[in-house]
């Protein structure tokens, strides 16, 4: 498409958005949207053309192009700027949410000042959608399920939202007479930060009973493709499942394959190979005589290739392959290694949850320890101060010992200001059991400024770990530009730990940052960043994060006994 034509689409459907937003008149809007669904599609450049040639488009009148032409000339439509300046870019946004429509959208607006899809999200999670007249529960649910479905739309899904389809998914087809076994595989196994597409299993002598099962499930909305071997579907939102049925006796060679990645299945079969067989998802094979070697454990075929089952976190061709060979695979982490959930927090700022319901909740998980760690009163919204925040440290140390198990650390998240100083001067900050230190504004800062106000947070003594380290966000948000080689030898000179934020939005640090950080010799933390009770499973996302680091138990701070854990935060001894 011509890029002029492109503008003029994107001005024309801004119009009609917001006509449609301000609740003026919908034949209008939707005459201008038709024009720019056309101008958008037409084969030649549309710059080229004057009022006459415009409107032999179809769907382009004399009145939109006039004004087409004006835009052209002058870049901008007089008659656009009035409705323009009375509806803020971020209300637009509103409008891409499938199932919130332009009336909705205009009371939120109006109503709460929602002018943003993350705003929304905010308001809807802080119940404030419940006053509003015509919006109830049920409208709620439309809405986070259209803003989902936007998300997807992206292409790839957080790996929380690909976990839990999977695993309902394995559930259902789990139940089916002749199921011998089911899994996912693909990248979920894998656990990458985002999927792709849901891979899922199953070993059974018929596959037709499953394939019909999954074409009718409930939540599938269209059949892409069915076939004796593979049938791929989409559900009602938006995710792409392959199922495969496999010969219960190939399982092992399925899961291998279907695991992937592709390069680690390439330098597998390299192996294969030269040994003159044959590794196929059906199995290994000699290659003459074709004769079976072994199908039906991944465990068997990794040891006729003279490799150790290798974890499906690992295989990603970074060399685990060459480990394996060696017999020099790490240990790798495990979310049970986790003793305690060191960033997470309360109502006090904007958790939604008590202190009391997250600390019984911790205790449920088995923590050994916990850190609540609110924010810091540089973070303006949350309203912190030193009265709030030790009050709350004194609640803290009555709840201590309460759940036996559980040892309870009074921590707080600092702000690192644009210049690296933290929220409070260094004798308030002695009081606390650890602090995280995040990066939270000044995302557009140059690379030299922002490596320079991490590295000083780093080597302020009081800060123990820093939170999120890139602050990128999913699909959303790119992470801050620094030298992060230049971090990560702060970290591991001032012995200050790099979080890997659990959250699936975050993801941060990412995989191939924790490899780069630990060959530093960095020590991380694992940490939810939970803001209510039901964030505190995400550690399982920030475990397997750590696990495709190649990190080790002893890589992890709180996965340590309190006592080191203790001294790793407060070296010199200072504190409690
Ligand atoms: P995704 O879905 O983009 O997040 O990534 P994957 O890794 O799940 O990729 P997908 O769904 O295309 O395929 C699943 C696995 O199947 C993949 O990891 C490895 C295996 N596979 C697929 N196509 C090929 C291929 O052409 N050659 C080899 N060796 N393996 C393949
Ligand atoms: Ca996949
Ligand atoms: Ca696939
Ligand atoms: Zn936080």
């Amino acid at each position: 498409m011509a890029r002029p034509n492109e503008e003029v689409a994107a001005v024309l459907q801004e119009y009609a958005d917001l006509v449609a937003i301000t609740g003026g008149d919908a034949f209008k809007a939707r005459a201008y949207e038709k024009a720019a669904r056309a101008i958008g599609g037409h084969p030649s450049d549309v710059s080229k053309l004057d009022i006459d040639g415009l409107r032999e488009i179809p769907n382009v009148g004399k009145s939109i192009a006039e004004k087409v032409v004006e835009f052209l000339g002058t870049g901008r439509v007089a008659a656009f700027e009035e409705i323009r300046t009375s509806v803020p870019a971020g209300v637009r946004e509103l409008l891409t949410i499938p199932t919130l429509g332009p009336h909705k959208a205009l009371v939120l607006y109006e109503e709460l000042g929602v002018s943003s899809v993350d705003e929304l999200l905010d308001a809807i999670h802080e119940e404030r959608l419940r006053d509003l007249k015509g919006f109830g529960e049920k409208t709620e649910q439309n809405i986070l399920h259209g803003i989902e479905l936007m998300k997807k739309a992206g292409g790839r899904i957080l790996l929380s939202a690909a976990s839990d389809a999977a695993e309902r998914i394995v559930a259902d087809l789990s139940r089916i007479d002749g199921c011998e076994r089911c899994a996912f595989a693909g990248s979920l196994r894998r656990m990458r930060e985002t999927i792709g597409d849901i891979d899922v299993l199953v070993a059974a002598d018929r596959a037709e009973p499953f394939m019909e099962a999954i074409s009718t499930l409930p939540y599938t909305a269209e059949v892409i493709a069915r076939g004796s071997k593979k049938t791929s579907v989409r559900t009602i939102d938006g995710l792409q499942i392959d199922l495969r049925v496999l010969p219960p006796d190939a399982w092992g060679a399925g899961l291998l394959y279907f695991t992937g990645s592709k390069p680690h299945n390439i330098r597998i079969r390299e192996i294969a190979v030269r040994q003159g067989w044959k590794l196929s998802e059906y199995g290994l094979f000699h290659g003459k005589s074709g004769k079976k070697i072994t199908s039906e454990t991944e465990e068997a075929i990794y040891a006729k290739l003279g490799l150790p089952w290798i974890p499906p976190t690992l295989r990603e061709d970074r060399g685990e392959v060459a480990a394996g060979l060696r017999d020099e695979l790490p240990t790798l982490i495990e979310e049970a290694d986790i003793r305690g959930d060191l960033h997470t927090h309360t109502d006090l700022t904007d958790g939604l949850a008590s202190l009391e319901d997250m600390i019984a909740a911790v205790a449920e998980r088995g923590y050994a320890y916990y850190a609540i760690t609110d924010h810091a009163p540089n973070l303006y919204m949350q309203r912190m101060t030193d009265a709030k925040i030790l009050a709350q440290r004194e609640q803290v140390r009555k709840l201590d010992g309460k759940h036996r198990k559980v040892r309870l650390l009074h921590g707080t998240e600092l702000n690192i200001g644009p210049d690296g100083d933290v929220d409070w001067p260094e004798e308030f900050l002695a009081g606390f059991d650890l602090c995280v230190a995040s990066v939270h504004d000044h995302f557009k800062q140059n690379r030299a400024e922002q490596t320079r106000r991490l590295v000083r947070a780093c080597e302020n003594p009081a800060v123990s770990i820093i939170g999120h380290p890139t602050t990128r966000l999913l699909g959303k948000r790119p992470g801050i530009d620094a030298d992060f080689d230049e971090v990560f030898a702060a970290c591991a000179r001032t012995g200050t730990a790099l979080e890997i934020n659990a959250h699936p939005e975050r993801l941060d640090l990412g995989d191939e940052d924790i490899l780069r950080a630990r060959r530093h010799g960095v020590k991380f933390a694992i940490n939810t960043d939970a803001h209510s009770v039901m964030h505190l499973p995400y550690m399982r996302y920030g475990a397997g994060t750590a696990q495709r680091g190649w990190l080790t138990k002893d890589d992890v701070i709180n996965t340590w006994p309190l006592q080191r854990l203790r001294r790793f935060l407060r070296p010199s001894g200072h504190g409690r």
